[in-house]
């Protein structure tokens, strides 16, 4: 089993990587940001209240999320491996993430850490936000405030998996085909 946390801040290129990354290893993808959309595209309770943080770059509360992901992995028995996207987000998400691979004795392999400076990651959002419709990439004070939520709850979890000797620093800057290579390489020496 390969289990990868896909690590960085917003826009740093964790959901464009997830997708050249599943394709090449043949890994499930989950992500939170994902299906949380998905909810709100459905119009589902949960959707509608997690509408609410995410509009305003605030995370969802943890239990929310850590349920998501607790049946994601029920519903892939036979997975090869998981590349986690958007999750953990605070202490407690990877604490009950190790606790749910613990019980599935498949733990987080390693975990990949794009670094972007900030400046690319507010033209990257704005850019996307253009073309995505996404309410949270199309205001700049939404923007600052992911950054800043990251910084405040997010980035902790670098000396999280340091602890565990897992944290990979990627250097995020670049052409999306360099950054691939990149990852690949990490993900290569893991295992
Ligand atoms: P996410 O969906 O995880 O959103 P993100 O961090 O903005 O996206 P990502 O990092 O994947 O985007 P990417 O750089 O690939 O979360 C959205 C919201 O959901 C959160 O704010 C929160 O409210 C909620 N949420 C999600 N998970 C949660 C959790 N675990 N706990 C609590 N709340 C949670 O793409 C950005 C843009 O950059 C794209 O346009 C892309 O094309 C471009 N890009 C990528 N790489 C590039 C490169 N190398 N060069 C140029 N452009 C590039």
């Amino acid at each position: 089993m390969l289990n990868i946390v896909l690590f960085g801040p917003p826009g740093a290129g964790k959901g464009t990587q997830a997708a050249r990354i599943i394709e090449k290893y043949g890994l499930v993808h989950l992500s939170t940001g994902d299906i949380l959309r998905g909810e709100l595209a459905a119009q589902s309770k949960l959707g509608l209240e997690a509408k609410k943080y995410m509009d305003k770059g605030e995370l969802v509360p943890d239990s929310v999320v850590i349920g998501m992901i607790g049946s994601k992995l029920d519903q892939n028995p036979a997975a090869n491996g998981f590349i986690f996207d958007g999750f953990p987000r605070t202490t407690a998400q990877a604490m009950a993430l190790d606790e749910l691979l613990g019980k599935k004795k498949t733990p987080i392999t390693g975990m990949l850490a794009l670094e972007v400076e900030k400046e690319e990651l507010v033209n990257r959002l704005l850019g996307r936000g253009k073309v995505s419709g996404r309410a949270d990439d199309q205001d700049i004070s939404v923007i600052e405030n992911r950054i800043s939520v990251y910084n405040r709850d997010t980035a902790p979890l670098i000396d999280y998996y340091s602890a565990q000797g897992k944290f990979r620093a990627i250097q995020g800057m670049g052409t999306i085909e360099a950054i691939f290579e990149r990852l690949c390489l990490a993900i290569d020496a893991l295992h």
